[in-house]
């Protein structure tokens, strides 16, 4: 079988929910990925960012194996041995007192909002059903009817409804809105991105977490941050937020909490947060399962010990520097943080970001286009410099390719 045999196949027999770069992936390893014709490519996608650790990291792979052998999943019916070693290890890893367990990064949003209800309800005393969270147009949470409520993006929403009340959206980015949303007493939350990932890595001014953080506070606000996308390392810093010194009270994080091996999740809070979920109030079968416990202490270790935050931080700087350096009508803008970068495409000639991302795969890195005209770069955080210039002497030899 070739690529399009493959490509037929997936055509013929799967869901037609996604349109991906005509390009068949069968094996993985660091920064690289391999094709079934056995072509090597610069992984710049990195699953979203899932894949933080680099494809496969061996430490990780054996924590999964050895695990996989003892015992995958007893049900929260039951307590088991590796849940509170995990529980223990995150909790101190990112200082807060609690963590809840969930899969996919959907589930931990979900689990944030349910467990700000819960707060303004038992906590804040906010009336029953009247709590309001504020969300920011642009963002991207998750696939999920209530995840999508929040969505201002016509593809996540359109002939999904109807959709779930309570939510106030706000543009990002923009303190005086905030602030006006803020007068409303039935708010019990903000949930905001550091960085809207699918936006096409729209960075905000500087300050403006940490003026929303104390906005928040002042109106005894929850500041509820969704790192699914950038924490674990990938903006430079170990949670987006440490850049301005923001602790959120509820922390959601998910993709690289396991090095993109198993769906792994959670979302962090102290005590008086925490605790307003009862037993039986919330939960999932997998939630919390030895297998991700054993995964998740491995990868958390694998970012710790080799210092992926120091090395994205730095070699971020490399990458937009020399991309920002291209000569080319067709970039607009380059913007990022860490290794969470993103170049604005300006069509020329019906050549779109799609035609770029074509020829750069062609040249041997897979990335792709967000919203039509952005291409995010986002490789694993494990690419040393030596690899990361490969790299970048590819875009450039591709973005040559339209002058
Ligand atoms: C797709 C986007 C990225 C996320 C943030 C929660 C979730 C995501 C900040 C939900 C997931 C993924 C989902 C995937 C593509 C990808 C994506 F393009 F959809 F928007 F990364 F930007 N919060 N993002 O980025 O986590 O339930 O997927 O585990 O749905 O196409 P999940």
């Amino acid at each position: 079988m070739n690529t399009q045999d493959y490509i037929k196949r997936e055509d013929k027999y799967g869901a037609h929910n996604y349109h991906p770069l005509p390009v068949v992936l069968e094996r993985g390893e660091g920064p690289f990925v391999w094709d079934v014709e056995g072509k090597r490519y610069f992984d710049f996608l990195s699953a979203y960012s899932a894949v933080n650790q680099g494809h496969c990291h061996p430490k990780i792979i054996e924590a999964l194996t050895s695990q996989a052998k003892i015992l995958t999943l007893t049900s929260r019916a039951f307590y088991s041995a590796a849940l509170g070693e995990y529980e223990e290890y995150i909790t101190k890893y990112f200082g807060y007192d609690k963590i809840l367990p969930m899969n996919s990064g959907a589930e931990g949003d979900e689990t944030a909002l349910k467990l700000c209800r819960k707060w303004a309800y038992k906590k804040k005393g906010i009336k029953e059903n009247q709590a309001k969270i504020i969300c920011c147009e642009g963002n991207f949470h998750g696939r999920t009817i209530t995840v999508i409520t929040m969505s201002t993006d016509p593809d996540s929403t359109n002939d999904f409804g109807p959709f779930t009340p309570g939510f106030v959206k706000i543009p990002y980015n923009d303190l005086k809105a905030l602030e006006n949303a803020l007068k409303d007493p039935d708010v019990a939350g903000f949930l905001v991105e550091p960085i809207q990932g699918e936006a096409g890595v729209f960075v905000p001014d500087e300050g403006y977490l940490k003026k929303a953080y104390e906005m928040c506070k002042a109106k005894n606000v929850l500041f509820i941050a969704d790192e699914v996308q950038t924490g674990i390392a990938r903006t430079g810093k170990l949670l987006a937020c440490d850049h301005e010194g923001v602790r959120p009270d509820i922390l959601i994080l998910g993709k690289a909490l396991s090095g993109g091996v198993l769906p792994i999740s959670c979302v962090l809070a102290d005590d008086d947060i925490m605790l307003t979920i009862k037993p039986g109030e919330h939960g999932s079968t997998f939630g919390g399962n030895p297998l991700a416990c054993k995964v998740g202490i491995a990868a958390l270790e694998v970012v710790k010990n080799e210092k992926l935050a120091e090395n994205a931080e730095r070699l971020g700087n490399i990458f937009r520097e020399e991309i920002s350096a291209i000569k080319s009508d067709m970039i607009s803008l380059v913007r990022g943080k860490g290794l969470l970068n993103a170049v604005v495409i300006k069509p020329k000639g019906g050549k779109t970001a799609w035609d770029v991302c074509l020829a750069m795969k062609d040249k041997g890195l897979i990335a792709k286009p967000t919203h039509e005209h952005i291409i995010r770069f986002a490789p694993p955080l494990v690419i040393t410099e030596p690899q990361i210039r490969e790299a970048i002497g590819i875009i450039k030899e591709a973005f040559k390719l339209f002058e």
